[in-house]
């Protein structure tokens, strides 16, 4: 399905990474993908998955760092000419801000989390345009604390209200080129990320209780929605936040 498409994916930290299941869907389908990671420590692990993609580019991109962000698109350029799609699985927070309450977030957690989980998509986008000669589809990942309050999820969930109503933003601004701007919004998954959260564990056994399908949701499941709006199935949804949570946001008591 997405035979002669070219993929960026920013995210993959290890094997369980939300962006890696993105990456195994588009990958099946035929995409050329480019892999950014984020500091050299992870860069040995993006090397190892990928190790049987003997097109992927890797390349180093922290966000915090706009020359690495120019670079790493002109790697694209150069490697292959042009961007079909770019999938954005980017989140920080300080682990503090991420417990007790909201109210205590300090003006540098609020920062670092507003620019890293947020902005990111915006900046990524602009580098994006010159490249999505025929349009192209541009997809991140959001959570339910953006839309309520979720214990704990804190200025996190004010991040990603920033990043679903930038979703909305960018997608009226490139609609007219043919680029579409979508969020999932993905029930929790146990990935690196998730796995600093305090009762993780327990909060997920909560949720597979709630949801009408009675699960958690698999990464995988996550991966294969964003295919979906990557190709050209999706042709007419932009601005969008899908929700991949086993039907938990749609339930009130
Ligand atoms: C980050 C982290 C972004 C964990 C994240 C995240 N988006 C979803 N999760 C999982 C999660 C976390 C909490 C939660 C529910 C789900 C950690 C590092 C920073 C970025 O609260 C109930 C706290």
């Amino acid at each position: 399905m997405l035979e002669n498409k070219v993929g960026m994916i920013f995210g993959v930290a290890n094997q369980r990474s939300i962006a890696w299941a993105c990456a195994q869907a588009c990958g099946q389908q035929g995409a050329k993908l480019a892999f950014t990671y984020q500091g050299e420590r992870l860069k040995e692990n993006v090397e190892k998955l990928t190790k049987d993609m003997p097109e992927a580019v890797i390349v180093p991109c922290d966000v915090t760092n706009q020359a690495e962000v120019d670079a790493a698109f002109e790697s694209v350029d150069k490697q292959f000419g042009r961007l079909d799609f770019l999938i954005h699985s980017i989140a920080f927070a300080p682990k503090e801000a991420l417990e007790g309450e909201f109210l205590t977030t300090t003006r540098d957690a609020f920062l670092t989390a507003l620019e890293i989980s947020a902005f990111s998509l915006t900046q990524l986008s602009l580098a994006a345009v010159p490249l999505m000669k025929d349009g192209g589809s541009i997809v991140t990942m959001s959570y339910y604390g953006a839309e309520k309050v979720v214990q704990n999820y804190n200025v996190m969930g004010v991040a990603k209200a920033a990043l679903e109503a930038s979703t909305r933003y960018l997608a009226e601004d490139l609609g007219k080129q043919n680029i579409r701007v979508n969020a999932i919004s993905a029930g929790p998954i146990n990935t690196l990320s998730a796995r600093g959260v305090k009762n993780m564990g327990a909060m997920l056994k909560h949720i597979a209780e709630k949801t009408p399908l009675r699960r958690n949701v698999e990464a995988r499941e996550v991966g294969n929605t964003a295919l979906f709006l990557v190709s050209d199935l999706s042709s007419a949804i932009t601005g969008e936040t899908i929700h991949v949570d086993c039907g938990f946001n749609i339930i009130g008591i």
